[in-house]
């Protein structure tokens, strides 16, 4: 059980105990034109807090949206506002005028901070916010950083309460319709002091790297609030590649990677070219880690990677396992401080072996914003993620498809994810999607979507050969009826595969 104080602000928590504990001079963020220690950092949350209070006459309570790829400043303004107490609505970088005026809408968002080079959408938004800012900035006489530069004196940290909200964070809409998820103080502590704590043993040393976005909780989690946590530093980079992120690790030195499946089965191929001695901990979350992908790392890294599920309704992974307690093919045990279990469709537990609706509770769970979903993502106290797992006899947790992605065909229950797992296996196959394509006779068929590795060409034959690989190693009713080639995969900015598109196409 965690215990923290009814007045608590995460902000203070992390910044201002790291500087009283000693950290002042240690790197607390690394990014690629600039590096700064926690003491240097502190300076500037201090400057922006006072920018949003005193400038912006924000109060409590008020709500921010940040705007910005991943660099030292995009996390010095999310700090700022958390310690402002007011309220951080991070936002993809990727998002356009129409997404962003949805989330201004329904965030009620009094104010913008923007980089400079991601302007243009917010300006495209037709009700703006009463104050735009923009950051990284440096020829604007009225930029984040010139209004800072009038505020040399400490901030102290707002008074808040444990259980007042400081995140909304929208999810990354894998179906096309983001929903707001609203997080308190505590919860930002919460997920420091479980993951992180339990199942990587984060520590002092570590350097912290990867590619989600800090607008994505994993990335906010991975790569600016656990590295604080404990006095760590986290690079943050922009428009990261397969191959310049295998650079940046050599580079920093990182010794913990956070990345999603496709990024390091993208890796995998490339590692040999790069000193990646530091790296210790690998940590995949997102989708489904098929097997294949975390052999073919392992076999080139030396490597064992951790899986862990994660969700933005829960903030951060509930699930996962590091080390000896790794096994191949489950995503591993309930992290400490989180309870999970398999419900059937009339809500009953079920036990090992049957597939079920996965349930989790712990000290972080949904609370959606305005939004009637609210009633079906939490029923009697569980987090229902919306995931079909199976537990195991020794209490681990496979991972089959989301509920709704569940193929039935001819009376079949089929996980696409498994069909994936084994075209993944072949040589030819460097990305797959399956889906349920809908059909008079048997209802659904599998139907696999197959990007080609180079110097593989898309014939008849390669498409007969791959659908009698799967049939020879899974049930035959499970192999892919249809079968088509494509030259990418749909994603999502936080590396999800969309399903809704394939099935569309
Ligand atoms: C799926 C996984 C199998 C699963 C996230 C780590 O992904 C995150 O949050 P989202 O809200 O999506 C949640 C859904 O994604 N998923 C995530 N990880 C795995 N499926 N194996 C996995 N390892 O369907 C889940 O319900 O975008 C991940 C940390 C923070 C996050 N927000």
């Amino acid at each position: 059980e965690l215990h923290y104080p009814a007045q608590l602000n995460c902000a203070a928590e992390l910044l201002d105990a790291a500087v009283e504990r000693g950290w002042g001079e240690r790197t607390a963020i690394a990014g690629e034109h600039e590096s700064w220690t926690y003491a240097e950092l502190q300076r500037r949350v201090d400057r922006i807090a006072h920018v949003l209070r005193a400038d912006l006459g924000l109060v409590t309570g008020n709500r921010v949206l940040l705007r910005g790829a991943n660099n030292p400043m995009m996390a010095a303004c999310l700090l700022a506002v958390l310690k402002a107490g007011l309220i951080a609505v991070p936002t993809m970088p990727l998002l356009r005028a129409r997404e962003l005026t949805a989330i201004v809408d329904k965030a009620s968002v009094d104010a913008v901070l923007c980089a400079a080079s991601l302007r243009g959408e917010i300006d495209a938004i037709a009700a703006l916010p009463r104050h735009v800012v923009t950051f990284n900035d440096p020829d604007n006489p009225a930029s984040l950083e010139a209004m800072m530069a009038r505020h040399p004196v400490p901030f102290a940290a707002h008074a808040s309460a444990a259980d007042d909200v400081c995140l909304i964070s929208f999810t990354s809409g894998t179906t096309g319709v983001p929903k707001g998820t609203m997080h308190f103080h505590r919860d930002v502590l919460a997920i420091c002091d479980c993951f992180p704590r339990h199942t990587l043993a984060a520590r002092a040393d570590d350097i912290f790297i990867g590619t989600p976005p800090l607008a994505f909780t994993f990335g906010l989690g991975g790569l600016l609030l656990f590295p604080m946590r404990v006095g760590a530093a986290g690079v943050l980079l922009e428009k990261l590649t397969p191959e310049t992120l295998l650079a940046a690790i050599e580079k920093y030195r990182a010794t913990v990677c956070f990345t999603a499946p496709t990024f390091y089965r993208q890796m995998a191929p490339l590692a040999a070219n790069y000193d990646l001695s530091s790296l210790t901990r690998t940590v995949s979350a997102g989708e489904a880690l098929p097997l294949a992908t975390r052999q073919a790392w392992q076999a080139a890294t030396g490597l064992r990677m951790i899986d862990g599920i994660g969700a933005t309704e829960l903030l951060h992974i509930f699930i996962s396992a590091a080390g000896d307690a790794i096994r191949p093919g489950a995503t591993g045990k309930p992290v400490p401080g989180y309870q999970a279990c398999i419900l059937d469709a009339n809500g009953q537990q079920v036990g090992p072996g049957v597939i079920g609706r996965l349930a989790v509770k712990g000290p972080t769970g949904c609370r959606y914003l305005a939004d009637e979903r609210q009633k079906d993502y939490v029923v009697g106290g569980w987090n229902l993620t919306g995931d079909a797992y199976e537990m195991d006899a020794d209490g681990y947790f496979h991972y089959r498809s989301r509920t709704d992605d569940m193929i039935i065909s001819a009376g079949y229950n089929i996980a696409g994810a498994e069909v994936e797992e084994v075209l993944l296996r072949h040589d030819a196959v460097a990305e797959c999607g399956v889906i349920g394509r809908p059909c008079e006779e048997r209802g659904q068929v599998v139907e696999a979507h197959v990007v080609l590795r180079p110097g593989f060409e898309p014939t008849e034959a390669l498409a007969a050969q791959l659908q009698e690989f799967v049939k020879l190693q899974i049930a035959p009713y499970k192999y892919p009826r249809s079968l088509r080639f494509i030259d990418k995969l749909p994603r999502t900015e936080t590396g999800k595969l969309q399903r809704f598109k394939l099935r569309a196409n």
